[in-house]
């Protein structure tokens, strides 16, 4: 298994937590002398940059959120003149402003060696055709995986998200043999490839690169299955670089942080508190090298745990067990908490159903509901009634055995949930209206 930077990926452990001190002293320093904001809150605290000598110091400096981040709208928590930054990305989010990130050549290049570690632990090189099916523009998906690319050598292929019948075709024509884009869009090609009728052995694909949205181990192996590649996990938020913040290897046992440029820590998201090794809890970043927008303790509002053992591959760095759903994600119903990920995980134990889904909530006389409208498999779609009424509520009851919740099911024709072309959607809840 090649590894495209063996010297920090493979480091000691004590040189990493070296590298990481000796960074952290940097970028403490220029966020307190470049951004009001940081300086602001460190007094407040009655620090300086003196006091932070090695990782061990972290806990004392505040945490950033993405409120922060939208007070200081756009530039505001940059860190270098506009002069410096060479470039500008945003993530949308669902109320108010975009939050905004700027990346000096520097932060470019930063990126454009994650992205290279990213796409080689997936086994990828120079040999390869990269279909980049991730969107471009001011989401950090397609050209993230575009300049990592690049990077390794590879054959580029820079067709952004949609266009399915043009994916398709050019997949087949170019002979792609890496594919990136969310999950959920894999398994709508997947889905689009058979119909098609072309053959799987007219297609050269071998490895899939997916992220940007949480998705199951049932999830994972319903796209190998179909697609007949291997699928990787690739995690990454705008804030911190994009994509290329962590990505798992051809092992497949969590995601590898690059944590020479990213610190992790995992926090109890109520006490604020720093969790012990191996605990599950959100997840936060401080950011060790950039220049632009550097980031100290931003809760990525992401659960997760962290492992330090040695990977099978040979590489250090600290995995992080796969995200499967965010705080802001977790749906309480009638108390009970629940994330979208764990009916996706139900629904993919049954062969007659289809992982296209969307779930409604609402509150009717003060009591929340939860409505699970789902695909049925074209072939049972053209059972009986009393097939498809049995079908419904063996999976009720599957639900309910599984999650410990009364969710009402309603099995829709193939085709009827809207498909994503990037992130999905999964939830609407009607009682935020
Ligand atoms: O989604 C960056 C990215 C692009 C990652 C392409 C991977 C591939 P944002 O749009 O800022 O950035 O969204 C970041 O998406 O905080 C997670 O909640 C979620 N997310 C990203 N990757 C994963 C993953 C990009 N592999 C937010 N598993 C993050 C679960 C993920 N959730």
């Amino acid at each position: 298994m090649e590894i495209w930077n063996r010297h920090f990926e493979c480091m000691d452990r004590d040189g990493i937590r070296h590298v990481q001190s000796e960074r952290l002293r940097e970028t403490v320093e220029r966020v307190y002398f470049n951004v009001p904001y940081y300086r602001n809150r460190m007094q407040e605290a009655g620090l300086g940059p003196e006091n932070i000598q090695t990782i061990d110091d972290l806990a004392k400096l505040p945490f950033t959120t993405k409120p922060d981040l939208r007070d200081n709208y756009p530039f505001g928590l940059f860190a270098v003149p506009m002069s410096e930054i060479v470039r500008l990305h945003a993530s949308s989010g669902t109320t108010g402003k975009p939050t905004v990130v700027g990346y000096t050549r520097n932060d470019i290049s930063t990126w454009s060696e994650v992205m290279a570690r990213t796409l080689t632990s997936a086994g990828a090189n120079k040999n390869d055709f990269i279909q980049v099916a991730y969107g471009y523009g001011l989401f950090t998906g397609g050209l993230g995986l575009h300049y990592g690319g690049e990077k390794i050598g590879a054959s580029v292929i820079p067709i952004s998200g949609g266009n399915t019948s043009r994916q398709i075709q050019l997949m087949k024509d170019f002979g792609s043999t890496v594919l990136a884009c969310t999950p959920s869009y894999a398994l709508y090609l997947a889905e689009a490839i058979q119909e098609s009728g072309i053959k799987r052995d007219d297609l050269k694909l071998r490895v899939g690169v997916f992220g940007a949205e949480p998705w199951t181990e049932n999830m994972r192996r319903e796209i190998e299955d179909k697609l007949k590649i291997k699928a990787i996990d690739i995690y990454g938020l705008s804030e911190v670089i994009g994509p290329g913040v962590a990505s798992e290897c051809l092992v497949q046992e969590g995601l590898h942080i690059n944590e020479d440029h990213f610190y992790p820590e995992i926090i109890d998201p109520v006490t604020l508190k720093v969790l012990p090794a191996g605990s599950t809890g959100e997840l936060v970043f401080t950011t060790l090298t950039k220049e632009g927008l550097p980031l100290i303790r931003y809760r990525t509002r992401d659960l997760t745990r962290l492992i330090y053992d040695k990977c099978k591959c040979g590489r250090t760095m600290v995995r992080m067990d796969k995200c499967l759903g965010r705080s802001d994600d977790m749906l309480i119903i009638r108390g009970v908490n629940l994330f979208p990920s764990q009916v996706e995980s139900v629904l993919l134990e049954m062969s007659e159903i289809k992982p296209h889904y969307l779930l409604i909530v609402d509150r009717v006389n003060n009591l929340d509901t939860l409505e699970l409208k789902v695909e049925v498999d074209e072939a049972f779609f053209q059972d009986k009634i009393s097939q498809l009424e049995s079908l419904r509520q063996k999976l009720q009851n599957n639900l309910e055995n599984s999650l410990g919740l009364a969710i009402k099911v309603t099995l829709v024709e193939p085709k009827i949930i809207e498909r994503s072309e990037g992130k999905s959607k999964r939830v609407i809840d009607k009682r935020k209206f």
